[in-house]
């Protein structure tokens, strides 16, 4: 035990220059219930700080640090404004400012349905290219996405320093994060308009905004349904033991690939997961007690599936804690790697229940892969 208390301190101090042998590797999946000095959650106040250290060691390990609330949004100019789907629904784009002296913009698009009753619930997805938007607004949503790359591009195979990390010199975050802040800032702004509810808004995103998409709804708390499509590697599923064939820590951390997604320490795991003091399913149990659903497709090799049914169990004992078994959901399609119609109307059919009070005809818990067991013994306090 004093060995295990003297290393859980030494990984969870941020000054401390560590190296990969300093880490002892733990088999299985790490118990999210066991505070850094060793001793376990028993009680919900004890889970709410167990989830500070856990928000720590993946911002301090794998993401970086993200700045606080800049609590300055505001429309920079509006850009354009009209009618979509067969003027079913009002278009509008605009940038938005904020950050230091409001230096950092973005562009988002506002999709509306005309006839849907005021104040809507609002889906936002990562990245301007609309898809899903007239799904969502026939259904009585307001569909809003944005270019989280206007404040840090996305680059393969080199890093920039982009707009918001220059804006803030001393954080240590990477693209993912900075993607995830974004989508944080495009909600302060959708707090200001009064047709919509931003109590019942959902986050998604599809692959490396997948990946984003679970990061901002683990530490947004706002964000009250969360969505990664085909997230995988740095996503929804887990590091340990991957399968042949599936992205692992050490190919999307090399230089050559997406380095500069994650923090600069975090491929010092790569080949060595098992000495990571996390794994994804961590980032699952920051969403809980918030409804969680992870959609992905069987054919997705790279995406690690067999890890996203890992993290998935792995998540569950703390949803189970929480006394909301159910909102830890997850979806397999035939397929591959996409957000396609199908994974979007399971978006909706989750978001109508949670958010609007519908009756879920699935429970979107059963087990992609039933016969794999779970890689871990721990259980619920
Ligand atoms: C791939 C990367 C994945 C995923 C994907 C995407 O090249 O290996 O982790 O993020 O890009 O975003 O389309």
């Amino acid at each position: 035990m004093t060995y295990c208390l003297c290393f859980l301190a030494l990984i969870c101090s941020p000054t401390s220059n560590t190296t990969i042998d300093q880490f002892a590797a733990i088999e299985g999946l790490p118990d999210p219930f066991l505070f850094n000095d060793g001793h376990r959650v028993a009680s919900s106040d004890d889970w709410k700080a167990r989830r500070a250290e856990i928000i720590e060691l993946i911002s301090r390990y794998e993401y970086g640090h993200v700045p606080p609330t800049p609590g300055n949004v505001a429309v920079d100019a509006p850009l354009e404004s009209g009618t979509r789907f067969a003027n079913a629904s009002t278009f509008q784009s605009l940038r938005l400012k904020f950050g230091p002296d409001q230096s950092l913009s973005t562009t988002v698009h506002l999709y509306l349905p005309k006839n849907a009753p005021r104040p809507l619930t609002v889906i936002l997805r990562f990245g301007l290219g609309g898809e899903h938007a007239q799904a969502a607004n026939e259904r009585g949503y307001a569909f809003v996405c944005f270019d989280q790359t206007s404040l840090d591009p996305d680059t393969e195979g080199h890093d920039e320093v982009g707009p918001a990390q220059a804006a803030y010199p001393d954080h240590d975050w990477a693209s993912v994060a900075v993607w995830a802040w974004c989508a944080s800032r495009v909600l302060d702004y959708m707090e200001t308009l009064t047709d919509i509810d931003t109590a019942k808004s959902v986050i998604t995103g599809h692959s490396r905004t997948g990946k984003a998409a679970i990061l901002a709804g683990a530490l947004d708390e706002r964000f009250a349904l969360v969505v990664p499509n085909g997230s995988g590697c740095g996503g929804a599923s887990t590091f340990r033991n991957p399968p042949k064939g599936v992205e692992t820590l050490e190919l999307i951390t090399r230089a050559t690939r997406f380095k500069s997604w994650f923090h600069t320490d975090f491929g010092k795991f790569g080949d060595a997961e098992e000495r990571l003091p996390f794994d994804q399913h961590f980032m699952r149990a920051l969403v809980a007690p918030r409804p969680l659903l992870s959609t992905d497709a069987y054919g997705d090799q790279w995406c690690n599936p067999p890890g996203t049914q890992a993290a998935w169990q792995g998540a569950q004992p703390v949803y189970d804690f929480l006394g909301v078994s159910a909102n830890n959901m997850i979806h397999f399609r035939e397929g591959g790697h996409d957000q396609l119609a199908p994974d979007f109307e399971v978006l909706l059919k989750v978001a109508d229940h949670f958010l609007k009070g519908a009756a879920l005809e699935t429970d979107y818990q059963h087990a992609p892969f039933p016969r794999v067991p779970a890689p871990f013994s721990w259980k619920a306090p």
